[in-house]
């Protein structure tokens, strides 16, 4: 497979650009000082992308017009224009199920960190303020009795359902259809589901189809006791009206591993108490990104050795 060009546009893990410099001729964009020259001349030759980290586009494809596969590191890949991939004649695969695990440990930490405000109490001692002022005070929510909604229940989504039962929380869902064979009750609306739950988990992936899904009207569906716990995209949520509704009242709380505009946090969000914020840690054990980085290495071996991707994104299926 040494003929074969990849291009690899950001850095990626050791186990990824190691066993790809190995098997393919790699142009590691990133090492270049003028990567535009580089693409330009090189760009005819690419048959593969191995893709860490930015986007696809029609702009950016025309620069590879002879490439076969984008072999993407992650599940989600609203970063990615499949119609254009699919108008060039290019596989998009990701980086499903050998996250969901960690992810759903996330999810449930995060949930647990907003709730009982563990993030504050942490900083209460750290500051020396148990010792000088006496116990972190009591909180005012409790896991107990809580009704989990899931936006979501995919992959990831049911692996939270699974940990979130142990935890002895009710459990319903939204998704665009209700799901054979699962006994959690189904809200045929967001709204529907936040009105029945209390706690609201969003696993569902970005787009333009999910875009600010969850809205001012969302939110004050969930209610005053009401908390919010992110993971899946930060473009899922209406940012200015999650601020809003935290600042006066109308939820309680919110846990986010997610943001509109990452790595930029909005600063009302960060004054804010009563919310955990976490860096989009999701998947961020080396265990699980080498697993991630490993799937994406097969994905493009596989193509070029049986004609076939093995995580092929659901849209690649259905050509
Ligand atoms: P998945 O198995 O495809 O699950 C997605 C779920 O969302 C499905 O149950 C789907 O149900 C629902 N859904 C999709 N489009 C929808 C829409 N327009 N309206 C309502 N529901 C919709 O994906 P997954 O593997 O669980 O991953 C989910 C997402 O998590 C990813 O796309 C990514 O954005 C996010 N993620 C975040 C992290 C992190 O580090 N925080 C890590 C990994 C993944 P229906 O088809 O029935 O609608
Ligand atoms: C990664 C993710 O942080 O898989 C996803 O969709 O959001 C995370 O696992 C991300 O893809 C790495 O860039």
């Amino acid at each position: 497979m040494k003929s074969i060009d990849i291009l690899m546009p950001y850095p990626m893990l050791p186990i990824a650009q190691e066993q790809l410099e190995a098997a393919f001729t790699l142009h590691k964009l990133f090492e270049a000082d003028d990567p535009d020259t580089v693409l330009a001349e090189i760009g005819d030759r690419i048959r593969g992308v191995a893709l860490g980290f930015g986007s696809v586009d029609t702009a950016f494809l025309r620069k590879i017009p002879n490439v076969e596969i984008v072999s993407s590191f992650g599940v989600g890949y609203d970063h990615i224009d499949v119609d254009a991939c699919l108008a060039a004649n290019a596989e998009v695969t990701h980086t499903p199920d050998v996250l969901s695990d960690e992810v759903a440990d996330t999810a449930i930490g995060l949930m647990i960190m907003a709730i009982r405000e563990f993030g504050q109490a942490e900083t209460w001692l750290r500051e020396g303020n148990w010792k000088h002022k006496g116990p972190y005070p009591l909180t005012k929510a409790t896991l107990r009795g809580r009704k989990l909604g899931i936006f979501g229940l995919g992959r990831i989504g049911k692996e939270i359902a699974k940990r979130a039962e142990a935890f002895g929380l009710e459990i319903s869902y939204h998704g665009r259809s209700r799901q054979e064979g699962i006994s959690y009750p189904y809200h045929a609306s967001l709204k529907e589901l936040a009105a029945a739950c209390d706690t609201l988990m969003v696993v569902a992936p970005g787009g333009a189809d999910t875009e600010h899904a969850v809205s001012a009207e969302i939110l004050s569906a969930l209610g005053p006791d009401g908390v919010l716990i992110n993971v899946g995209r930060g473009s899922v949520v209406d940012e200015a009206a999650l601020i809003t509704a935290l600042e006066d009242g109308t939820i309680l709380g919110a846990g986010l591993d997610v943001f509109e505009n990452e790595p930029h946090v909005p600063e009302r969000l960060m004054q804010l108490p009563g919310v955990t914020l976490l860096p989009h840690v999701g998947s961020a054990s080396r265990f699980t990104r080498d697993a991630m980085g490993q799937l994406v290495v097969d994905n493009l071996k596989s193509w070029f050795n049986t004609g076939k991707a093995i995580t092929p994104v659901p849209e690649m299926r259905q050509k």
